[in-house]
């Protein structure tokens, strides 16, 4: 009661000291939006691993997958206030931030996985910069495998797609659904199956591997292999919990990085197939887009990109110019 004020400030000291670790161990959450059977949560799960082992523990990394701690939407803004120290986002639901974000999901610019990487190896020094200058430090990204058309029906060209209720994920998939008279409502892939039982959606553009995930063959009936896009998840810490690591625990975190960007990409390559005869096994059609079809969303995908570019920065502009080689 009568503790003098110099003496309580020792005391939350102290209390600060042992919260940290007398020998500096530090524990960081790491919130995934995705399943913990998903691909990108279980490459998470597998670098938090790597982390602890490779620093004996002075850095523990408990992954929250499924939204369970933030939800997709909120992720990258608490890792930019620090409620988490570290998480994963699929950065091109951020477009309205800064058109840069949406250099991944473009439509048609980067349709393989070597493209993909070779995009995102030429967009990663602006992407650095730019997660810098919002409190986030860059760590790894792996891609999705590539995005195709989820329908209820067999469809032949965008004017069979008119008045369908349209999931959405980022800007993109957004104006895709607009220009093709869908109407689109951005839901977040934990939501997806409660979104598809009660009819609030019945069509998306995703890939493989999201279908499986929601079983999405128990509401639709054909998967149209567009190869629209490959967007990609970020994982990014937040840079004052950076700061607050000693250099050897910085350098075992990017080190497990990398080794989960390689891993990572690997999986996705390998999911793509896979996750695509998931799709068969459950009763889909998995079939090419009808050559109707894919001039049409050609056609939607150039306007959508050239509206970008419009409103993009000159680091966007620049990473598009190099990458198609102008
Ligand atoms: N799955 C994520 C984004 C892209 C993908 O393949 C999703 O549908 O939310």
């Amino acid at each position: 009661m009568n503790r003098s004020p110099k003496l309580s400030v020792l005391a939350a000291a102290a209390v600060g000291l042992l919260a940290s670790g007398a020998a500096g161990a530090a524990k960081w959450d790491m919130p995934l939006a995705y399943p913990a059977s998903n691909f990108h949560s279980e490459n998470a799960a597998a670098f938090a691993a790597c982390v602890g082992k490779s620093t004996g523990g002075k850095l523990e990394i408990a992954t929250h997958p499924g939204g369970s701690l933030f939800k997709g939407n909120e992720i990258k803004r608490a890792v930019q206030t620090g409620q988490a120290q570290i998480g994963e986002r699929l950065l091109s639901a951020h477009q309205n931030e800064n058109a840069l974000f949406g250099i991944d999901s473009q439509p048609f610019l980067a349709t393989s996985f070597k493209d993909a990487e070779r995009l995102w190896e030429i967009a990663r020094p602006a992407m650095q910069k730019l997660l810098d200058s919002q409190n986030l430090v860059y760590l790894y990204s792996v891609p999705w495998p590539p995005q195709g058309l989820y329908v209820k029906k067999a469809v032949d060209s965008a004017a069979d797609l008119k008045g369908i209720k349209f999931r959405a994920y980022n800007a993109t998939t957004a104006k895709m659904a607009e220009l093709t008279g869908m109407i689109p409502t951005q839901v977040e892939a934990a939501e997806l199956t409660q979104a598809f039982s009660t009819g609030v959606v019945e069509s998306m553009i995703t890939s493989g591997a999201t279908g499986n995930d929601s079983k999405i063959w128990e509401h639709v009936s054909h998967f149209y292999t567009v190869d629209a896009w490959l967007p990609r998840n970020t994982v990014m810490a937040n840079k004052a919990a950076w700061n607050g690591l000693d250099e050897a625990t910085r350098k075992a975190v990017t080190d497990c990085a990398a080794q989960a960007a390689k891993n990572g990409y690997e999986k996705a390559v390998a999911y793509t197939d896979m996750t695509l005869e998931g799709l068969r096994k459950g009763g889909m059609t998995v079939a090419p887009p009808s050559d109707k079809l894919k001039a049409d969303l050609q056609e939607v995908g150039k306007v959508i990109i050239d509206e970008w570019l419009k409103g993009a920065g000159p680091e966007a502009k620049e990473v598009v110019d190099k990458f198609r080689g102008n």
